[in-house]
């Protein structure tokens, strides 16, 4: 059966609806109290300083900024208040990319060193709980645009959609009453015909290795899973089009059809309600799937947090970077300081390093002595995955619209701190009904490897 309909009809034949509202997020925490509460265990550099057993240690421990202010800094109104009027000075300077602000200089003179004591770390075998944070920015190697990097990013080339703003892109109000922009935008981001680059395969060695905990993906490019993360492994907190289902009653739809009618120009039509579908990529407005709840125990337990590729822009996504242990250290891999990596001086054991993301990862795993093998990965993957991506698609997460949308869990909903600068910034706590895959055991990897 064809459920699509012609996008020139679809207008006038779409029955006026009563909009859902998706439940409001009272019952979010902030971060920060997460953060504050989650201060009294040793934590990694606490440990450090007890034993202080190897010189390499000690000189990592010279390298640590300590701000005499984060103590003062952890009032729960000011962190908040503090990191998104940093993100608003920044916007408001014209570019976020603006290299002579302090916090660029204070993180470039740091990074070096900041690189080589976290892989100095890795190597002592410090860190097997990592965390990884990622976003647009690990795929534009693999030729997708981010959103805001000027000039190439989507948001500087939304013309063709004829929007009015960038963000109507992914505004579900917006896509209720238009959603062609949106469909124009999917045609040329649906998985299928980009590659995961050497910053996938990095993560997915660091799961090769029994080090990551979890991936946190804002992505909906589906590159991790292609590149062989496991889907116990990763949480596409922003959706992904491996599902479809109705924009206003949820009834889902298959995914294949819907890619077909949008890649035909036709608007896929829920069967239930007649309203358009669309793909299970979360909108501003909308809940995030149940699986980013997983983030309540992944965090806490985190012993490495690696940051990379993101502008830590929209929320909750943005605040679970604050969410591990003040004593856990956090690396942030970008071309520019972002979030709380803007601060001057840098929270103590915050490290940055700026450049060109493959580069910086390339360097990263030279250090740590994975090179060839991530070489090695990458080149027994895309050998044998390519014929099998022809005739197979990726496999997708399970999950349901129905069941990542249960009524069980207080909802997250995305937001820009951008598009909306007093929101309550701070993603919601809850539990998970994910299993808490806790060991990235060799085998499994192994097992993996030869998928
Ligand atoms: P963003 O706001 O565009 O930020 C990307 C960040 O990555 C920026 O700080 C860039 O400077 C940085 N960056 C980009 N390329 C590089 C590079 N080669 N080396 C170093 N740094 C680089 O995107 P975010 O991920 O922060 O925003 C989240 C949005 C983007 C999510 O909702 C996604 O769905 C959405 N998005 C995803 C994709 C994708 O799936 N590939 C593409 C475009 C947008």
């Amino acid at each position: 059966m064809n459920r699509s309909r012609s996008s020139w009809d679809k207008k006038a034949a779409q029955p006026p609806v009563t909009r859902l509202t998706r439940s409001s997020s009272s019952t979010q925490t902030r971060q920060s109290d997460t953060t504050e509460t989650q201060e009294s265990g040793p934590g990694l550099y606490g440990k450090q300083r007890k034993k202080q057993t190897d010189s390499a240690l000690a000189q990592d421990l010279s390298q640590m900024r300590v701000s005499g202010q984060d103590g003062l800094s952890t009032s729960k109104a000011k962190m908040s208040k503090g990191s998104s009027d940093s993100v608003q000075a920044a916007q408001s300077s014209g570019s976020r990319s603006d290299l002579s602000s302090p916090s660029e200089v204070s993180a470039k003179s740091s990074s070096r060193g900041g690189l080589a004591s976290v892989a100095r770390l890795v190597k002592l075998g410090r860190c097997k709980n990592v965390v990884v944070v990622a976003g647009a920015g690990i795929s534009t190697a693999s030729g997708i645009p981010d959103f805001r990097t000027p000039g190439t990013g989507l948001y500087a080339n939304v013309e063709k959609y004829n929007i009015p703003y960038p963000e109507a892109i992914f505004n579900i109000d917006y896509f209720s009453n238009d959603p062609q922009p949106f469909f124009s935008l999917a045609k040329a981001l649906y998985p299928g015909s980009h590659r995961p680059n050497y910053i996938h395969y990095f993560i997915r060695m660091l799961h090769h290795k029994g080090l990551l905990l979890r991936m946190y993906t804002q992505n909906i490019d589906g590159l991790e899973k292609v590149c062989g993360i496991p889907d116990d492994k990763l949480v596409e907190a922003h959706g992904s089009f491996a599902t479809a289902s109705c924009h206003l009653c949820y009834t889902t739809y298959p995914a294949e059809e819907a890619k077909h009618a949008i890649m035909s120009d036709n608007v896929p039509i829920c069967t239930f309600c007649a309203a358009t579908v669309k793909p299970d990529v979360v909108f501003f407005g909308e809940d995030l799937p149940q699986k980013y709840f997983l983030h309540t125990k992944d965090f806490p337990k985190a012993d490495l947090l690696i940051i990379m590729g993101t502008s830590l822009q929209i929320e909750p996504f943005a605040s679970l970077v604050n969410t591990v242990r003040s004593t856990v250290p956090r690396l942030l891999l970008n071309r520019h300081a972002v979030g709380p990596f803007e601060r001057v001086p840098l929270r103590r054991g915050d490290h940055v390093e700026l450049g060109d993301l493959e580069d910086t990862v390339r360097r990263f795993a030279e250090m740590l002595g994975w090179n060839n093998e991530i070489e090695e990965l990458m080149r027994s993957q895309e050998t044998l995955s390519l014929p099998a991506l022809i005739s197979n698609p990726p496999p997708v997460s399970g999950q349901t619209p129905c069941q990542s949308r249960g009524a069980s869990e207080p909802p997250a909903r995305m937001e820009t701190s951008r598009s909306r600068p007093g929101a309550q910034r701070g993603a919601s706590s809850g539990s998970s009904e994910e299993t808490d895959s806790e060991t990235d055991s060799k085998s499994s990897a192994s097992s993996s490897l030869s998928n």
